[in-house]
């Protein structure tokens, strides 16, 4: 079975990759069709983007997709970013942008709980999809600290933890994160769906 990650975002693939074990399957994603367009994520919700993305890339390239579609969900914003997390400082932004953005919307607030939301979508060729979540409660800290990771990584502090997801090697993220844990619903809820 082939199996296309729906995504151009070269962090979330190598954390992907790190995560979930795709032994036996013929894994490639969408870096590997520079022909097929961004799809357009303009869901009001991760979940509609993530079947979105997953549906648009199985259907084009005939394969089964598997897309992850994440935001930061911040309590005294709202929920904001949320689904806008890519954009919240406009567009185009950088991860720098959308940080100093988020920095200056809770200036002076003392609650600072947030927490990453990632949907994983899976489709088969035909566009049939399912989905699953995991997310990762924690605290947005006052000023960015670490290099690791990537987004709003070096101002997120996970629970249990004095470190940012940033300051914590890739191995720590990689065990207690959002998308670690959609991915382990994913692996538990679709294993027979993607054995070979
Ligand atoms: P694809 O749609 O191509 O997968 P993207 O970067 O647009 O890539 P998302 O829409 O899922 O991916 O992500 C929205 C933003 O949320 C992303 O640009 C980051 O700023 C942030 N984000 C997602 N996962 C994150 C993580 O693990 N750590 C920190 N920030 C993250």
């Amino acid at each position: 079975m082939n199996l296309v990650i729906a995504t151009r975002n070269a962090h979330k693939l190598e954390e992907i990759h790190a995560i979930f074990d795709f032994r036996g399957l013929e894994v490639c994603s969408a870096f590997d069709f520079p022909h097929i367009p961004d799809v357009v994520e303009d869901g009001e919700t991760l979940e509609a983007n993530a079947v979105k993305k997953a549906v648009e890339i199985a259907r084009a390239t005939g394969c089964w997709s598997m897309a992850d579609d994440s935001g930061l969900e911040v309590a005294a914003l709202g929920g904001a970013p949320g689904v806008y997390s890519a954009r919240y400082a406009g567009e185009p932004c950088s991860y720098a942008d959308n940080n100093a953005k988020l920095l200056r919307e809770l200036a002076g607030r003392s609650d600072r709980t947030a927490r990453f939301r990632t949907v994983i979508a899976l489709s088969d060729p035909a566009g049939n999809a399912r989905t699953v979540q995991g997310c990762c409660a924690g605290q947005i800290i006052e000023a960015p600290r670490g290099t690791n990771g990537f987004g709003y990584d070096p101002l997120f502090v996970p629970e249990g933890h004095a470190l940012t997801f940033a300051e914590l090697p890739a191995e720590e993220k990689n065990r207690i994160s959002h998308r670690a844990r959609a991915l382990h619903a994913a692996h538990a809820a679709w294993a027979p769906l993607l054995r070979p």
